[in-house]
């Protein structure tokens, strides 16, 4: 029905309402009046990064405008929503997304331009938002964006971090990786609205008593408490103005002070307190696949998710619903186990604050939450001492005991006596301390449980959870394959093959880009050789803008006509960086060895690194350092460096993946064959046109599927060897000089320090001589072969520029948003709804 208007006279309000300003003088008009009183300056002094702060705010204010319209039609539409809880949200940078996403890009280029300013040097001018760690968090933002896109009830929950992943520098001296903190908000961020009115407070330590009446419920009291203050970021959709909301948590304290102690005159003690709760949310911890068991760490789960759900729960209740219908109007996907306490605190919630009996309310818990697994790497499943848990969060300790009760009963119902059985699949690890299997609880409370990748979610039912697929059945557990924005990770970091696909198509941009499937129009052009010409043109592009990004920052001349090779992950043993790195070692021995007439004939290759060692991961960094010194080698001799170079980049990002992706003539998907859960970079290399040099892992599988195996380059023993593999290193042990010659002969100059280093890389070589976990020496035939038909496919430029356009024209599966539309439809239950314009 009609509304009546709320406050004063309704034209005289909505005659002075805009919407999103698209008309290049307006788009100025707002530049400039942003520099005049919100930056407080004058065209006489303003810089690039001036004109990128102005340009920022102009665009912010259309997103509002946006945001704020989306925000209000779903609370009055009252659909269901889903929440997705991710301790890291990857977001890099946000100017250009949003131009491009607002659909205003062209008039904010011409705007900026006769202001003196080109977009290029501004957008540039952006601090990468790092609040994660690799694909995990760059997934969470990648399904953000697709969440808006296709105008979706999503909201993000996650953590505003003080300090992002730490910034990498390379020692000159010795080559080995520095961390240094990333104080990515000394700037005010514009991409943020600070709600210091959305505040909730959270408890830790204290006690809890039960009150035994019956009803299960107890009362926590006492210990510390700490506020939680909303930060909303406004995530834009493509080509709509629906504008959905990730939220983000800051601690702080209470009060400035304890009052109490500070009477006592303990001012040391006082001011302790509140720096304990602003310690909660300023560092995101930079290790991806370990678990470190530190207090913090839960600190910050626990935090997050006690403020989301309160969140959540707030807004239910304004819906004026039955608590019962909790699960009818929420749904929650717990992005790895990371916020598994979130299941605890609903629990908590229902039981002790809502007064809803015990099994009503697992009904609730259990019809609510979705869980992915990222990883099946034993050392990366999280777990929790009982007695950190105890102290910190009492009252859950209760809770997780309950559950563990009632579930040990009805599986001892279903399969009675099987004690094995019951250990394997208790929520409680025994040992000195016991510890807390918190996939086991996310697997006994969650709706649906998914891996990443077919592969991986194979590997889900069949090594990590078996007992819990025979006890629940096979249908809780899934797979919904990765998928990467083809907005960020194609029309804006490659415009110029974006623009040759809208040609060739003879479709409008925002059609494909909202429909990837539509790429395989491609594929009946795939003989035209002006298309072919074209493709190799933007390509050979994309690769001097890298050559000339390089030659800035390492004074070295880098020949963009050689092909470009590349792998840009966090450093890792079942990446295998140290496979890549040695095959590199080997392509320069043998150079060496070559009359520079043989030289001549062989395919120039530039190699390209980059990626973060986790600061603790010794192994990883003493490989860094390996790659880094080779490359001062291999690029300073005059024999072979026309021929191959090797260039480690420093400080990976977002935005440098920005660059290095479009201009990759191949990327490296290495990893050991049932290691890597996905991967997404491989998708995003394949969208470029960039081929695929990999194992039979992870979506690397499914890409193959895709473009057919004849346009990827396969190497490598598949999943179902590599344990017997391993168990052979470990039983019978053969030594790497019998096994694989060309391989000792690879570690063995290392070891005669060549490469300088004095020994210090004999911890790393040993990892491959002894143990060999990553079976390096039983893939390393292969995989150089499959380097050398690589080499040889690049030949024949034409074959090649033909598999690249076959490639991008098969990657419409991996769209994340085919991946968010199997989570919203199969998962979720939740329906898309527009924005009116
Ligand atoms: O998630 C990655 C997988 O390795 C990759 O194969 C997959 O494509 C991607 C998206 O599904 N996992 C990952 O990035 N994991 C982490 O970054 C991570 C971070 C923190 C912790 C564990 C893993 N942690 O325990 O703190």
């Amino acid at each position: 029905g009609e509304e009546k208007w709320p406050r004063g006279d309704q034209k005289t309000w909505t005659s002075s309402m805009r919407n999103v300003f698209t008309e290049t003088s307006d788009v100025t008009k707002s530049i400039v009046n942003h520099v005049q009183t919100s930056l407080a300056r004058a065209p006489y002094n303003l810089d690039d990064f001036g004109a990128y702060q102005a340009a920022a705010l102009a665009t912010r204010d259309n997103l509002i405008v946006n945001w704020n319209e989306t925000q209000i039609h779903f609370t009055r539409k009252q659909p269901k929503r889903a929440y997705y809880l991710s301790l890291e949200f990857l977001m890099g940078r946000t100017l250009s997304n949003a131009l491009l996403n607002l659909g205003i890009q062209p008039q904010t280029e011409q705007s900026l331009s006769s202001l003196g300013f080109s977009i290029e040097d501004v957008l540039v001018q952006e601090r990468d938002a790092a609040l994660g760690n690799g694909g995990l968090g760059r997934l969470a933002a990648c399904y953000l964006d697709s969440s808006a896109t296709q105008e979706l009830p999503v909201w993000g929950y996650g953590l505003r971090y003080k300090y992002g992943i730490f910034m990498q520098l390379i020692k000159e001296e010795d080559g080995s990786q520095l961390e240094a903190p990333d104080p990515w908000l000394e700037h005010q961020n514009p991409w943020e609205l600070p709600r210091l009115d959305v505040v909730y407070e959270v408890r830790f330590y204290g006690s809890s008593e039960r009150l035994n009446d019956g009803s299960g419920r107890a009362v926590w009291s006492g210990g510390q408490e700490v506020l939680a203050v909303a930060y909303d970021v406004m995530i834009p959709g493509y080509g709509t103005r629906n504008t959905n909301n990730l939220r983000l948590w800051e601690s702080k304290p209470k009060r400035g002070f304890d009052l109490q102690s500070f009477n006592a005159g303990d001012y040391e003690h006082a001011v302790e307190a509140s720096n304990s709760a602003a310690a909660i949310t300023s560092v995101l911890y930079p290790n991806d696949h370990t678990t470190f068991g530190k207090e913090l760490r839960l600190k910050q789960q626990y935090f997050w998710t006690a403020a989301s759900l309160a969140d959540m729960m707030r807004r239910f209740k304004n819906m004026d619903k039955p608590i019962n219908e909790f699960a009818e109007y929420n749904a929650i996907q717990l992005n790895d186990t990371h916020p598994t306490l979130a299941i605890v605190e609903l629990m908590r919630m229902l039981v002790d604050e809502e007064d809803v009996p015990w099994s009503q309310a697992w009904t609730i818990v259990t019809n609510t939450f979705f869980f992915t697994n990222h990883t099946v790497l034993p050392e990366a499943l999280e777990k929790w001492p009982v007695p950190l848990m105890q102290h910190l969060l009492p009252r859950h300790l209760q809770i997780i005991f309950d559950i563990v009760r009632r579930f040990f009963l009805s599986v001892e119902k279903k399969f009675p006596g099987d004690v094995a059985r019951l250990a394997r699949m208790s929520l409680i690890e025994e040992g000195f301390p016991q510890q807390i299997r918190m996939a086991n609880l996310a697997v006994v409370a969650s709706r649906k449980v998914n891996g990443v990748a077919e592969l991986h979610s194979e590997l889900v039912r069949k090594n990590l959870f078996p007992d819990f697929v025979e006890f629940f059945g096979k249908s809780k557990f899934s797979n919904v394959t990765n998928g990467v924005t083809p907005r960020r990770w194609l029309d804006q970091c490659n415009p110029a093959l974006s623009q040759l696909i809208t040609d060739t198509l003879k479709l409008p941009r925002d059609v494909w880009l909202k429909d990837l499937y539509k790429l395989e129009g491609l594929l009946q052009h795939v003989d035209d050789p002006k298309l072919q010409k074209s493709w190799a043109a933007v390509k050979r592009q994309n690769k001097e803008r890298l050559a000339h990004f390089v030659e800035q920052m390492f004074g070295l001349k880098v020949d963009a006509s050689a092909m470009f090779d590349v792998q840009i992950k966090r450093l890792h043993e079942y990446k295998r960086q140290t496979l890549n790195i040695l095959g590199v070692i080997y392509r320069y021995l043998l150079l060496k060895n070559m009359t520079p007439e043989e030289r001549k004939k062989v395919n120039k290759k530039v190699v390209f690194f980059a990626g973060k060692a986790a600061p603790g991961y010794y192994v990883a960094k003493l490989t860094i350092r390996l790659i880094v010194n080779v490359s001062r080698v291999i690029n300073a001799d005059p024999d072979t460096n026309q021929y191959l170079s090797l260039f480690f980049l420093p400080d990976y990002s977002v935005s440098l993946a920005e660059v290095l992706i479009p201009a990759a003539d191949i990327s490296q998907q290495i990893s050991t064959a049932g290691t890597e859960a996905s991967g997404t970079s491989n998708m995003k290399f394949c969208l470029s046109g960039g081929l695929l040099l990999g194992t039979v892992d992870g979506a690397n599988i499914e890409i193959a599927e895709e473009v057919g195996e004849d346009n990827v380059f396969f190497f490598g023993h598949l999943t179902p060897d590599v344990d017997k593999l391993r168990y052979e290193h470990t039983y019978h042990p053969v030594p790497v000089e019998q096994k694989c010659p060309e391989l000792a002969k690879v570690l063995d100059a290392v070891s005669s320090n060549i490469f300088g280093g004095n020994g210090v890389y004999e911890p790393l070589l040993n990892t491959v001589r002894q143990g060999d976990y990553y079976i390096l020496t039983d893939d390393f035939d292969s995989y150089i072969r499959a380097v050398e038909m690589v080499d040889e496919a690049y030949q024949d430029q034409t074959e090649w520029i033909k598999k690249s356009i076959r490639t991008t024209a098969k990657m419409g599966k991996f769209s994340s948003d085919r991946a968010i539309q199997d989570y919203a439809q199969e998962y979720w239950n939740i329906e898309s709804s527009r924005v009116s314009e």
